[in-house]
């Protein structure tokens, strides 16, 4: 490529930028990876524009123009919960059970059946943890999905659910991963990851998987040749400093296994959850996180903006900052988000209207399974 005296990798090296910025630029223009320290400069001393500047140019690199979404549909099973995160509006503790409910093996199945006309690729299966969703319970689920509907693609439990129920059936990770494969999983989502450090884990999702258990499931999982993503609750008691550590032992795990697909960052919502006081940040800092997001974790292959959760608009703009990933059309089948505050109180996208976003910010749709595999591009001029 030549750059120009107007390119804005140019601006920036021309530009009134302190050193430290300067020096960080380029090293990410010329492919090389940044440490932790300079990944906490980035979030006290960048602004959005550089940020964007620096973003856009890796995301460039490794998905060029295309934005990336899916076909797919959420099955929660339970919003009961034997934990108590603070952040969580959705779980209905085991005490308030008439708030909540917990669907049976044949009712998910008739959830699952109702799609049998529509050409969704995925079902994002997950939700609270209660004894009765067990070993049995999840493995008959997979083994009846993949019966009645071979090529949809299960992507399902996190090591939140998975820690609790292999504990319960006294398996290892191993053994029980290996089961849920043979049952019909295909990959995990990334779920429960919240925050890896320690002492705010233990003070907003205390008691679950602990950071360890979260990594090594993950590891073990692609170990077996699998895939999966990674999240993180980000905007609420953290500190810039607890953002970058989350990314960097994912970074380290996926220099390791290769295994993860996305990383999703979470935006806090505090509607009606232990956590209300906590003001959620604003759309500036979400736009500056996925691009340091973008910036940092240079071995992964996608940042998703989960839509449902920030909004379409947040997640539209979010595409020059760094995101290459919509997720898909939902149709209106979680509640997580809107219970805990989202925009989006009903979060269902036809295809024609997640093309459209796309396309008006200048960049080409490719609708994808879940392990990214192009199923549909959308390169015909609006
Ligand atoms: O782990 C719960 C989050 C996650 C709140 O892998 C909240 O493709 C913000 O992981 N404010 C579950 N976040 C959802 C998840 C996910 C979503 C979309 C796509 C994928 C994927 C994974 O939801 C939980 C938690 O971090 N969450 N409550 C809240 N008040
Ligand atoms: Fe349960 Fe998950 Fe909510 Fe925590 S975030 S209370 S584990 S449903």
């Amino acid at each position: 490529m030549i750059l120009t005296e107007h390119h804005p990798q140019t601006l920036i090296l021309n530009s009134s930028y302190s050193p430290k910025l300067k020096a960080i630029a380029t090293k990410v223009f010329n492919g090389e990876r940044i440490t932790f320290d300079e990944g906490v400069t980035l979030y006290k001393e960048a602004e959005l524009g550089f940020l964007g500047v620096l973003a856009n140019y890796v995301r460039e690199k490794k998905s060029g123009n295309y934005v990336y979404f899916n076909h797919n549909f959420h099955v929660e099973p339970t919003n009961v919960c034997v934990y108590s995160c603070a952040f969580c509006s959705y779980s209905r503790l085991i005490k308030n059970r008439e708030e909540g409910w917990e669907l049976s093996v044949d009712q998910i199945l008739n959830i699952i059946k109702g799609y049998d006309n529509q050409p969704v690729t995925e079902v994002h299966i997950t939700g609270g943890v209660v004894p009765k969703q067990d070993l049995a319970f999840y493995t008959e689920l997979f083994r009846k999905i993949k019966a009645h509907r071979p090529d949809l693609h299960i992507k399902a439990l996190t090591p939140v659910e998975f820690h609790y129920i292999f504990k319960k059936a006294k398996l290892s990770y191993e053994e029980g991963l290996k089961i849920m494969k043979e049952a019909g999983l295909d990959s995990l989502p990334g779920g429960g990851a919240e925050i890896f450090d320690k002492d705010i884990r233990d003070k907003i999702a205390g008691g679950k998987c602990t950071t360890e258990e979260w990594l090594s499931i993950h590891e073990i999982w692609h170990g077996m040749g699998n895939h999966s993503n990674a999240t993180m609750l980000y905007g609420h008691i953290e500190t810039f400093e607890h953002r970058i550590d989350h990314m960097d032992r994912l970074r380290q795990l996926q220099d390791k296994t290769k295994g993860f697909n996305a990383f999703i960052p979470l935006k806090f919502r505090n509607k009606e959850n232990e956590m209300a006081h906590v003001p959620e940040v604003s759309v500036i800092e979400d736009l500056r996180n996925y691009a340091v997001a973008r910036i940092y974790l240079d071995n992964f292959p996608h940042i998703k903006a989960y839509w449902a959760m920030i909004g379409r608009n947040t997640a539209q703009l979010s595409l020059n900052f760094g995101t290459d990933d919509l997720d898909g059309t939902i149709d209106d089948t979680t509640k997580i988000y809107s219970m805990a505050g989202s925009e989006e109180q009903n979060p269902k996208l036809s295809t024609q209207e997640l093309v459209d976003l796309i396309k008006s910010v200048g960049k080409t749709p490719v609708q994808r399974d879940t392990l990214y595999n192009v199923v549909k591009e959308y390169n015909e001029v609006r």
